[in-house]
């Protein structure tokens, strides 16, 4: 199980000695970076540009896994529970590979990877945005991504499993690059590696290994896929987590540097104690951090993993999330937030869902949330890739 960290505290900018600040005449806002594959796809380079051009103008709801499962279904052609709560699919779509790296015909949480492909180039037929995250194993001890053996040093050049891992690494370049259009193009991904490294929980991040090693791994990480491999259709988002224990989070701290990233996210979750408006507050705190970042170093924003575990609030969407990501021009620089998975305890050990579902008591508020003018759903979106792409709209 994830360790989960709850967010409350607020993400402070450091001016970290590992990532130098810009410069006071350019920190108000650096004109936007370049992307970190100069080689970039045609439809790759058309989203980063899609992504800056709708920074401050609106904001995409995403969801994990939203056409593999739901609350009460699995695997069934055309569903999604954000469509059947709100009307649309969701606009982007998070995807899981761990286990990807073994070998295995499916993910730690049991979507198989080939249904995985369709449903990712389905999504990006209909003009959908895909992200996805990669729990690896352990490369050191064999265990989960959730096993602390420490490893990160023996991946990197010159350690004793640096060979092995980039061969983990082919099998991502090979997915990747399996991800086809209709005329053949390669489907755009945001890739987000390595993420919530600023908790310990994960074999990459904390206490487990130093800043400069994680650097390290993101830079050998990039240019193996990149320069090595040929893997062209990558967009690489960093993904802080918000701190749970009130500590101010230093958040470039393990930043690899402009020249590595092109999004910057933060993952945050509800403190289910808090009452709404600290909750907002607290959101709006980290939103603001990594607005106030991204605008910094000339990058893209996102909210990259949040939400409220069984959203036991039935208004949280538009009392809280909402006002968080509306609060001012730091926080609306966000360009999709993305809610987590909808398990339940059919398949672990608690009810483990962050959308509604048809029916659920916050599916009305998320409706409201869905008709926000700011919030942008599937069957709203612009052409993201430079090409009009076929519309399956649904009903409003
Ligand atoms: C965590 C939990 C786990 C899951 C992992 C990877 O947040 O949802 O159940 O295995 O993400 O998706």
């Amino acid at each position: 199980m994830r360790v989960r960290a709850l967010a409350g505290a607020t993400l402070l900018l450091a001016a970290a000695a590992c990532a130098p600040a810009p410069s006071p005449e350019t920190a108000s806002a650096a004109a936007r970076a370049p992307m970190v594959d100069a080689r970039a796809t045609t439809e790759t380079r058309a989203l980063f540009d899609a992504l800056h051009a709708l920074t401050g103008r609106g904001v995409m709801l995403g969801h994990q896994d939203a056409l593999a499962y739901g609350v009460r279904w699995a695997v069934e052609p055309g569903r999604s529970d954000v469509r059947e709560a709100a009307g649309s699919h969701p606009a982007v779509y998070g995807w899981e590979l761990g286990h990807l790296e073994i070998g295995r015909p499916a993910n730690l949480d049991g979507v198989d990877f080939a249904r995985m492909r369709g449903w990712i180039v389905d999504a990006y037929r209909r003009g959908g945005v895909v992200t996805i995250s990669w729990h690896l194993n352990n490369p050191v001890s064999g265990g989960s991504s959730w096993d602390t053996t420490r490893a990160v040093a023996a991946i990197l050049p010159g350690g004793a499993r640096h060979d092995a891992y980039l061969r983990w690494l082919d099998t991502f370049a090979d997915f990747a690059t399996s991800l086809r259009g209709a005329r053949g193009e390669l489907v755009p991904v945001v890739f987000r590696p390595y993420h919530e490294m600023s908790g310990s929980w994960f074999w990459w991040g904390g206490r487990l290994t130093t800043p400069e090693d994680y650097k390290r791994l993101w830079r050998m990480t990039v240019e193996h896929l990149r320069d090595r491999r040929g893997v062209h259709n990558l967009l690489y988002a960093y993904a802080p987590n918000s701190s749970g224990d009130q500590t101010a989070l230093r958040y470039l701290d393990h930043y690899p540097g402009d020249e590595w990233v092109d999004v910057m996210g933060v993952d945050t979750y509800v403190r289910p104690q808090q009452s709404p408006a600290q909750q907002q507050a607290a959101l709006a705190a980290d939103l603001r951090a990594v607005g106030a970042a991204a605008r910094a170093h000339g990058k893209i924003a996102a909210l990259t993993e949040t939400g409220f575990e069984t959203l036991p609030d039935s208004l949280w969407f538009t009392r809280t999330l909402l006002p968080a990501l509306r609060a001012d021009s730091l926080t609306r620089r966000a360009t999709w937030v993305l809610l987590w998975r909808n398990a339940t305890r059919a398949t672990r050990d608690n009810d483990h869902f962050y959308a509604p579902y048809a029916g659920h008591p916050s599916a009305s508020d998320f409706k409201h949330f869905r008709d926000d003018p700011f919030v942008l759903f599937e069957d709203e979106l612009p052409d993201l890739y430079g090409r009009a792409a076929p519309r399956t709209a649904t009903p409003r």
